[in-house]
């Protein structure tokens, strides 16, 4: 009934797998190697135009956009609820959730990962770059897509060739702390008494910001809410199954290292 097309260690992936395991629901998983860039291939982008993971099927509708699929579970399967009743509040969920949406984790995290990680990372941007070209060439008829895949891709490489530009996204990240704090210093969960999907959203944020190196931006009591609530979200057994249980399979890893260091 419900299949996600998802990537291991994808942040967007994460957001929706920890909704679905909140849920108990189960799904059928089809996981996609991005190192070697399954999500470019043209039967994938004919179900998700912009060649993105997660994509969701249910009954047969094709959902794409984590936040759109996390609020389409949550209205399938409204047991247990992760949107507030109160109409204010409902607001102030959707504003943790744009807050979170708006911010460029894909290039925060694509320059600032270090070591094999980083370089693996980097060089598969600048594959992405060269193989679009001919994938477009090979299927005109995904000519469109192709192309603006191809504008974006372009984007996101000068971003994280640009240490500067690097920098300057990565000063934004504590500003955003500090908003995060005053919330939690009044409420338990971003939107009052009860856990919803902008808490879900941010689980996955903040774990990887602290994968990233950043938690020392929250250690030291310098956030002591916001370090409260992180562990209050790693103790929910949804963070074990959606994150801490997503490492990259060691044949998809090693394909892929293939692929970005070796070109085959
Ligand atoms: N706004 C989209 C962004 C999806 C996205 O950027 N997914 C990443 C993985 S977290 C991806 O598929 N990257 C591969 C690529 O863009 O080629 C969402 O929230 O679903």
């Amino acid at each position: 009934m419900l299949e996600l097309y998802s990537a291991p260690e994808s942040l967007c992936s994460q957001k929706v797998k920890l909704v679905l395991v909140e849920k108990n629901l189960e799904w059928k998983s089809h996981l996609l190697n991005l190192l070697t860039f399954e999500n470019l291939q043209p039967n994938y982008i004919q179900l998700n135009p912009k060649g993105v993971v997660p994509t969701l099927i249910h009954d047969s509708r094709v959902v794409t956009d984590s936040a759109m699929i996390v609020r389409y579970l949550d209205e399938q399967f409204p047991n247990p609820k992760l949107t507030p009743t109160e109409s204010t509040l409902q607001e102030k969920m959707k504003g943790w959730i744009e807050l979170q949406n708006q911010f460029p984790m894909r290039e925060l995290m694509y320059g600032n990962f270090r070591g094999i990680e980083g370089i693996v990372l980097r060089r598969s941007v600048q594959i992405k770059q060269r193989l679009l070209p001919k994938l477009m060439q090979s299927h005109p008829e995904l000519q469109a897509q192709y192309e603006a895949k191809l504008k974006d891709v372009r984007q996101w490489n000068s971003i994280i060739q640009d240490r500067k530009k690097i920098d300057s996204i990565n000063r934004k990240i504590e500003p955003m702390l500090t908003q995060l704090e005053a919330q939690l210093t009044q409420t338990e969960w971003l939107c009052g008494v009860t856990y919803s999907l902008a808490d879900v959203v941010w689980t996955a944020v903040l774990n990887r910001l602290e994968k990233l190196k950043f938690g020392y931006l929250w250690a030291d009591n310098t956030h002591p809410a916001l370090s409260a609530y992180l562990n209050r979200l790693k103790a929910r057994p949804s963070f074990k199954t959606a994150i801490q249980g997503d490492e990259m399979p060691l044949p998809m890893l090693l394909a892929g290292l293939r692929r970005t260091l070796l070109g085959i």
